[in-house]
């Protein structure tokens, strides 16, 4: 019987054996030197010496020091950890870690956006990767998937069409910091009727999310489950964050956290882990029964479709645990997935997309290590022992002392074990079939999908998809690729097209008379659909809260509001007009607080909401200052929950007059709570944090009229 944690240890043990060793540099054959500041010369003076080693190795190591980045995905964040299972999937699959309750399996995410190179932004609107190894006790299972669940072409064939389209233009490398602004991107998109599902997501606020600790995740194509009867049955994989909710920011937030913050999500994901709060992802699949196969209106081997949960509901059968760092070259960069790392138990399915990624990967992979020896590297070695007959190659890590390299032989030949090799379905060829460059029928509804999304979506996310797409296009030039996207949009739902043909000042296209409009909704693709959306009822913990002050603040107001956050496990960060001690109103020194920020070092966008402290002597100080008030106007304009005690309510006069805002009077005792603004005229009581706790579990107040507010 395995111990639970025998394959994580033994994980360990791969990955631990890189350590450096303290304390002494040395060369890289291991000889100590004595000085590495001064390279060796001829007098104080004098030329450099060639018989320098020390330098020579040191700075050609540097010049290698780069390989190619990933074609696409280049820019990534990886984090290790665990998955376990809590139901078996015995019913459907042979592979053991989705039927061994008892172990645990080591895990490597990587999360990553199409477009950015590797030192790009991570705020782009961009699908984001969510690229998965499991290190199993029967190989490497890599489900390399995204957090959308369709993709916007169909088949393999046009899949660098598609990035090149995407990628800076060729005559001019614009826009380069991995955005899709741009004609040649929307000319591609309007030629591909194919994609307008995933447009419709990519366009949604999924694509510009709030951390990858709060996004979904999607193995996007069909695959094959096979089970030890031999039984197939068809599967879509499915990851949703366990407690976080799924949350997008606005995009006018997008587009500054970029320059306050390019590293937002690394970030974010990084210190998560540092201080213990673990991204948790619950682990499901959709089953779909092998006599289903053509049951649907859509084809199950097409990868612009979704199978929708009303139609297969999701099983929820596993957890997802992220607890370790990784070392961002050794592992974030060099690990290598590949859709065909399959274990027994799960295959391919036919999916025309899938199928040219299974060899894609592979060779993208030794164009990246120049070697098909990166498998030996420590992130893509597998627990299982790995015996074969490959040899040899540039950088073989292995030395093999065995007299055989081939099978059979006249020794103790290595052999199959076909009970615990991968199966092979006998799946029947469809019969009368010739070779032929074509899809199924199936594949060529583009619209339903992409209607079934849009109907799906709240009024404000339907607003927002069109504010995205007025965005995307209005930064094109081109007239034809306004046109062809509008009767595009024209097929998908008349206002859509109507409110975003005003935006670009062009004329709609004409109603269709013959067109019929999808009527039907699924209650499983909108985020902020209050009964059923993926945000509903989501934890505030890890939220980041700006506690905003200045010297002569209220102590006690501070020390409920750290506390109440601290208790709520969110994560509060002083900012202050300077860094340094900031001394309370009682001036002594365990009530004085140390700035983590200033208004010039941060800005709102990486906070999730703003609670201003009073005290008057502070309050002076940051009313008199401009930065603190766009600070808070800011965090008005962008939705969310500000919160502000005593005197510190006079930093909200713009919110007040210009946005609406019904705050607290002097006279009333109770914590006043509209559009998310919380305010009290008599100290943070429990009752405030309370009230300005829950308004950080909305997220956002999309409702606000934040049109006249100054920021
Ligand atoms: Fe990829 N994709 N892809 N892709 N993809 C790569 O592999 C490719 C597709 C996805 O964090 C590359 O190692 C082709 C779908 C992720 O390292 C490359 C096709 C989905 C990652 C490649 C697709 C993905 C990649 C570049 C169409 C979602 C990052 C570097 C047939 C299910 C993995 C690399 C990481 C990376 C090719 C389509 C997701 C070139 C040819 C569909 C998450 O091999």
């Amino acid at each position: 019987m395995p111990r639970k944690d025998d394959l994580m240890e033994a994980k360990e043990a791969q990955l631990s054996e890189q350590k450096q060793q303290p304390p002494f540099i040395t060369s890289d054959h291991g000889v100590c030197f004595e000085n590495d500041t001064d390279s060796l010369k001829a007098g104080v003076r004098g030329p450099v010496q060639i018989e320098d080693f020390h330098l020579r190795e040191k700075i050609t190591h540097f010049d290698h020091e780069r390989i190619p980045e990933r074609v696409v995905h280049a820019r990534g964040s990886s984090a290790r950890g665990y998955f376990e299972l809590k139901e078996s999937l015995s019913d459907v699959t042979q592979a053991a870690f989705l039927t061994d309750k008892s172990v645990r399996t080591p895990i490597l995410v990587r999360y990553s956006q199409v477009l950015a190179g590797r030192n790009g932004p991570d705020m782009t609107r961009d699908i984001r990767g969510f690229a998965i190894r499991f290190y199993t006790s029967e190989g490497n299972y890599d489900l390399v998937g995204n957090n959308i669940p369709v993709f916007p072409i169909q088949d393999a064939m046009k899949f660098p069409d598609l990035i090149h389209s995407a990628r800076p233009e060729p005559d001019t490398e614009m826009p380069s910091a991995g955005v899709t602004n741009h004609d040649n991107f929307w000319d591609f998109i309007s030629l591909t009727p194919e994609s307008m599902h995933a447009v419709m997501w990519m366009l949604s606020d999924r694509c510009i999310p709030r951390s990858l600790r709060m996004i979904q995740g999607f193995g996007v194509h069909t695959f094959v489950l096979l089970n030890a009867k031999g039984e197939r049955s068809f599967v879509k994989f499915h990851l949703r964050p366990s407690t976080l909710g799924v949350h997008g920011i606005c995009f006018d937030e997008a587009l500054q956290v970029n320059g306050v913050d390019p590293d937002f999500h690394r970030r974010d994901l990084f210190d998560a882990i540092a201080r213990g709060d673990f991204p948790e992802f619950d682990f499901g699949v959709q089953v779909v029964e092998e006599s289903r196969e053509n049951s649907f209106d859509f084809d199950l081997l097409d990868a612009t479709k979704i199978i929708p949960e009303e139609l297969v509901p999701v099983r929820w059968v596993g957890k997802l645990v992220l607890n370790k760092h990784v070392d961002p070259f050794g592992e974030n960069e060099q690990v290598a997935f590949c859709p065909a790392n399959l274990v027994p138990g799960i295959d391919t399915s036919n999916d025309p997309l899938l199928q040219g990624r299974l060899f894609s990967y592979l060779d993208t992979q030794i164009n990246r290590f120049g070697t098909v020896n990166f498998t030996r590297l420590p992130v893509n070695c597998p627990v299982a022992p790995v015996v074969n007959n490959h040899r040899d190659g540039f950088m073989q890590g292995c030395i093999f002392r065995d007299k055989f390299n081939y099978s059979p032989n006249r020794g103790a030949s290595i052999r199959v074990d076909a009970q615990r090799g991968c199966p092979t379905h006998p799946t029947p060829i469809q019969p009368g079939a010739t070779k032929i460059r074509a899809k199924s029928e199936k594949f060529a509804d583009h619209y339903s999908q992409a209607m079934l999304f849009f109907n799906s979506m709240t009024p404000i996310e339907q607003q927002h998809i069109i504010d995205a797409a007025s965005f995307e296009l209005g930064s094109c030039k081109e007239s034809v690729v306004h046109l062809r996207m509008l009767d595009h949009f024209n097929h998908i739902n008349r206002d859509l097209a109507v409110k975003v043909a005003a935006k670009l000042g062009c004329a709609c296209p004409p109603a269709l008379l013959d067109w019929t409009y999808s009527t039907q909704v699924s209650k499983h693709l909108s985020m902020l659909d209050p009964l059923g959306g993926t945000s509903a009822g989501s934890s505030v913990e890890t939220r980041q809260v700006a506690v905003i002050l200045a010297d002569g603040f209220d102590a006690e107001q501070f020390l409920a509001v750290s506390q109440g956050l601290k208790s709520a496990k969110c994560v509060a960060k002083i900012v202050a007009p300077r860094k340094g001690k900031i001394e309370s109103s009682k001036k002594t020194e365990d009530t004085a607080v140390e700035a983590d920020s200033t208004f010039f070092t941060t800005k709102s966008v990486v906070f999730d909401g703003v609670i201003a402290i009073g005290g008057a002597p502070s309050v002076q100080t940051l009313a008199a200052s401009g930065a603190c008030l766009a600070f808070i106007n800011q965090s008005f304009r962008h939705y969310k929950p500000i919160g502000a005690v005593d005197d510190a309510l006079s930093l909200l006069l713009d919110v007040s007059s210009y946005g609406k805002v019904q705050l607290t009077g002097k006279e009333s005792s109770s914590v006043c709570s509209d559009q998310g603004v919380v305010s009290s005229a008599h100290g943070a009581s429990s009752e405030f944090v309370k009230v300005f706790l829950d308004a950080l579990g909305m997220h956002r107040f999309w409702m606000r009229d934040i049109s006249r507010i100054p920021a």
